[in-house]
């Protein structure tokens, strides 16, 4: 397993669970002195990347890209895959689209968390569940040209109601024509849903495709109740090699998050 620190370059995402704020030269400065082997970028945009200077930055400092998140399309512009507007659908696809075209090139899969939206109101369940389906067909196929997987992230009850639990994502992505999108288990969403984290991650098998490492209460692990020993020893059992990443609250401060959420990578990887 790899371990992976975010970084948000959103200045309207304040509040929300990145470590790093100031920039990706700041963030791999951070990441590569505390022994990450990843960043995971949150941008505006995929436009907002200056590609070269951010190869330069990994190159030297022995960093890769993780994963790079799409929330941008939901923070900045209100986009979502379910929207009722088949136009604003669109622009969410394209948005999207992009961003698989950026960490593709990277060798890295982009994460379709918030841009899932929900369905209310006058939006049934059905019809949200097919626009979903079909954008995951279309930008899963998208990724694999780039020989990367495309992340499908479920969340907690309070950001969407399309998928909450790993078993209920396994069985539906299972059910899509695409092979190449895979479950971003993020294991703060998984404490409020899942009845066992561990039997979640071990449902899903194969379909885990990157972590989400966060304790219960989404600070560094350690720092809330989460029994995460059983945790890692699922995904160590299941034989997942991906990222550990966390995308944590700067809490106390971005340094010392950081700090504590590499030492309980290194803690539940290494002696376990
Ligand atoms: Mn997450």
């Amino acid at each position: 397993m790899r371990s992976a620190i975010t970084v948000s370059l959103v200045p309207e995402a304040k509040g929300g669970p990145f470590v790093f704020w100031d920039g990706l030269a700041h963030a791999c400065e951070q990441a590569a002195s505390l022994g990450y082997d990843a960043i995971e970028i949150f941008p505006p945009a995929a436009s907002a990347i200056d590609v070269a200077a951010l190869c330069a930055l990994l190159t030297r400092h022995r960093l890769t890209v993780a994963a790079i998140g799409t929330g941008g399309g939901w923070v900045l512009h209100q986009l979502t895959l379910t929207h009722a507007d088949p136009a604003v659908r669109a622009r969410a696809r394209e948005f999207i689209r992009a961003i698989i075209d950026l960490a593709g090139g990277l060798g890295a899969p982009a994460i379709i968390g918030s841009m899932q939206g929900r369905w209310e109101g006058a939006l049934a369940r059905e019809p949200a569940l097919a626009w979903l389906g079909e954008a995951l067909e279309d930008l899963g196929e998208h990724a694999a040209t780039h020989r990367v997987p495309l992340l499908y992230e479920p969340l907690n009850r309070y950001e969407t109601n399309m998928f909450n639990r790993l078993g209920d994502t396994a069985a539906w992505l299972r059910t899509l024509r695409t092979k190449n999108v895979r479950i971003l288990a993020d294991l703060f969403h998984m404490n409020i849903e899942e009845a066992n984290p561990a039997a979640a991650l071990r449902e899903a098998g194969a379909l885990v495709g990157h972590v989400h490492f966060a304790d219960s209460n989404r600070r560094a692990v350690g720092l809330g109740h989460t029994p995460i020993a059983p945790i890692a020893a699922a995904l160590r059992e299941m034989g997942y090699t991906g990222f550990l990443s966390a995308e944590i609250f700067p809490l106390p401060d971005s340094t010392a998050a950081a700090r504590q959420a590499i030492a309980a990578f290194r803690q539940h990887t290494t002696l376990l």
